[in-house]
């Protein structure tokens, strides 16, 4: 029997709830006697912290804690060098595959006694240590004979908020920011601690504090002791805390009258600026910087280049070991040709000059977090320049927090995307974790989905996706599915048919997703402006933000030619790659219609038309979230009934909204194919005329 007690999913993935088997708690009890430690430290006070407060939920009983060796069988966390000095253990072999932030966890002994070694290099890298120990009796491992060496992969793994200072959050779903601006620095929300927590637990480094269409005020000192007083916060769990800067601040906050990265009063008020911000915060991270791009002021106002722009901020961090991380999500005033290629075109001439703090985020994709797109063409293009993943784990096109998306998937898709830049094997992973082309600087970001709702994230599974993010920015290698274990197994329970049926919904749902949205490579139909809901007929405003600009469907087929013979995105990859995505028999059936213009008549592998194949995956996806909500309705008694009752009130959410998308854009589609809705499916229940009418007043995120 499952103790089911109500939840309310402020715990995330360490709940640390006692383990439901008890001759488990025995078998762990019999192992973990006592902990013993040596030297104190912020870090190493949290790590053991954590460590007590784990296994005295999932055991039951009071673990001592103590820094001298009593008893058999104890878990000793202390750093390699002392241990060395120290202990005689003999298995120094392996510290030396240990580098900063990994850890060991081993079976050993120590004066003869038995016990269980968590070792790393660094405090920081003990307090992973720790977390991986608990995560392992958590999801109800074997800890006999333990051998785990575990570095992590990418350097720089920071999350990015787009909190603004008025604690509303752009394409933020989840309530307000967790940044309590005005009650800073006085009074400490406990949760800043359990946000750092839950971050430390699976690797995250770095938080990136405010939105990057920023606003000056956060440089100035009333701001930077507020953010300063969260740097604090964060500290002993290996988080630096980081703010997005606004180009123009010299002028809007020192009254300058040109913020030109050419000009000397600009460059000397950076100097100075970051000067103060580091006697405020000693370990602040750097500067995360959106410039001409989509309005915001840049480098380019003035005639010079992003490197200009990134190298002057560059050259005032750098005495401070800061890093300048540059976006290269940018498009210019006028509308190109084809939105997709104007980052490589802007940036690939840059590759080589810019400073070597500088690194250059790029979206996953070349347009704009789209539920499906191929990899960036900038991965593997950039050899010169250390290149940062931006993820979005907040579901700005994905049906905000009322869908269940699991988004591992598809962040793994463009992981494992072979670039192709070195030949066969030029994973986008190599490109971020600086294998490839050798790189001493690597990160990885994602735009955070947490906000002051009470279970951070507004949707129970959406925490799902918080803590796959911060997995793969550990180790892009490990698989959807492994993350997918772990996080049921932590966030609901062990019971094996739970975690297959939940696990399938999770690895389906992605698919899901994409089938009831932007099937065969469909892309930016949304609703105009917020992102929600169908809108493919949206033809109003700046042309390549309509989604008539992207699908292009007329009386002969669907799709945006990027081929050769279009607008040529294709040849911004390798050649290899292009070769696969330009060829109408060639390309992935999944991206068919972002590369090609495709006639409705035309056949697709499975035998259909493009315009059938275009509702059969309309209506699988529709199909495939009633599936959903039949395996959620036979989990009921297994978690907690609050739990179940929201995700599934949530599912009827989806499954409505979903419908929405079909029917809406189906009818409209069919205005170009001229073809019937196969008379097997259910019939749209309204007409085009009132899905174009519904308007939605006041969704949020804006
Ligand atoms: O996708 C767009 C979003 C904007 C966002 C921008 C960006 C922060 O709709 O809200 O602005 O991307 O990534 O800069």
């Amino acid at each position: 029997m499952y103790i089911v007690k109500q939840e309310d999913g402020y715990r995330l993935w360490m709940r640390y709830d006692l383990i439901s088997n008890p001759s488990l708690i025995e078998n762990y009890k019999s192992l973990i006697n006592e902990i013993i430690f040596n030297k104190q430290s912020d870090t190493i006070k949290v790590a053991l912290e954590e460590m007590q407060r784990g296994l005295n939920g999932l055991l039951g009983a009071t673990i001592n804690i103590s820094n001298e060796i009593s008893k058999d069988n104890f878990i000793i966390i202390d750093k390699v060098n002392n241990l060395r000095n120290t202990y005689s253990i003999n298995h120094d072999i392996k510290f030396r595959y240990l580098g900063s932030n990994g850890y060991r966890i081993f079976s050993s002994s120590i004066n003869k006694k038995k016990c269980i070694i968590i070792t790393a290099n660094d405090d920081i890298g003990l307090l992973y240590g720790v977390f991986c120990f608990l995560r392992l009796i958590q999801t109800e491992q074997n800890i006999i004979s333990l051998d785990i060496i575990d570095n992590p992969k990418i350097k720089l793994r920071i999350l990015n908020h787009w909190d603004n200072l008025d604690r509303t959050v752009e394409r933020g779903y989840a309530g307000s920011s967790l940044w309590e601006w005005k009650k800073l620095p006085g009074m400490i929300s406990p949760r800043y601690k359990d946000y750092a927590r839950a971050n430390a637990s699976i690797g995250i480094n770095g938080a990136v504090l405010n939105n990057v269409n920023s606003n000056a005020l956060i440089l100035i000192k009333k701001y930077l002791i507020r953010v300063a007083s969260l740097a604090d916060i964060f500290r002993p769990y290996g988080i630096k805390v980081y703010l997005s800067v606004r180009f123009s601040a010299p002028i809007e906050i020192a009254n300058l009258d040109t913020a030109d990265p050419y000009d000397d009063k600009v460059k000397e008020w950076w100097i100075n600026k970051t000067d103060e911000i580091y006697s405020y915060i000693p370990d602040f991270g750097g500067f995360l910087v959106k410039a001409s791009s989509e309005g915001q002021p840049g480098p380019q106002d003035y005639g010079r280049s992003h490197a200009d722009g990134a190298n002057m901020l560059a050259d005032a961090l750098l005495p401070h070991n800061g890093v300048v991380i540059w976006r290269a999500f940018v498009y210019d005033n006028d509308v190109p040709e084809d939105r997709a290629k104007q980052a490589y075109n802007e940036f690939k001439p840059l590759d080589g000059k810019f400073g070597k703090n500088v690194l250059i985020q790029v979206k996953n994709g070349p347009i704009d977090f789209q539920p499906r797109e191929p990899f960036h063409p900038m991965f593997g293009a950039m050899p010169k320049t250390p290149l940062v993943m931006e993820f979005q784990i907040t579901q700005e096109y994905l049906g905000f927090s009322t869908h269940l998306v699991y988004l591992a998937p598809l962040f793994k898709e463009c992981l494992d995307s072979d670039t192709y830049a070195k030949g066969k094997g030029s994973y986008v992973s190599k490109v971020i974790d600086g294998s490839l082309h050798d790189q001493k600087i690597t990160g990885i970001s994602g735009v955070t989905n947490i906000g002051s709702d009470r279970n951070w994230c507004g949707h129970h599974f959406a925490q799902s996706n918080w803590y796959a993010f911060g997995r793969l920015s550990w180790n892009p290698y490990l698989s959807s599915d492994e993350i997918a274990t772990e996080w049921i197994k932590m966030t609901f329970n062990n019971n094996k048919d739970f975690i297959k049926s939940v696990k399938l919904m999770m690895m389906e749902s992605r698919e899901i997703t994409v089938n009831y949205m932007t099937p065969l490579g469909l892309h930016h139909i949304m609703g105009w402006d917020h992102h929600f809901g169908p809108g493919p007929w949206i033809n109003k405003g700046r042309t390549d933000w309509t989604s008539v600009y992207y699908h292009r469907a007329d009386l002969n087929g669907i799709g945006f030619d990027r081929s050769s013979s279009g607008s040529n995105a294709s040849g911004q990859y390798s050649p290899q790659v292009r070769d696969k995505f330009d060829n109408i028999d060639l390309c992935p059936e999944n991206l068919l219609l972002w590369f090609h213009h495709v006639p409705w008549h035309y056949k697709m592998k499975s035998g259909r038309t493009l315009w059938e194949e275009l509702c059969y995956k309309y209506y699988k996806g529709v199909q495939s979230v009633n599936l959903m909500i039949e395996i959620w309705k036979e989990q009921k008694g297994l978690i907690d009934n609050k739990r179940f009752k929201h995700v599934k009130a949530l599912l009827k959410i989806q499954e409505k909204e979903a419908k929405l998308w079909r029917d809406a854009c189906l009818l409209y589609f069919q205005t170009f194919s001229k073809k019937p809705i196969p008379s097997k499916y259910e019939k749209p229940k309204k007409t085009l005329k009132y899905y174009m009418n519904l308007r939605f007043k006041n969704v949020p995120g804006i």
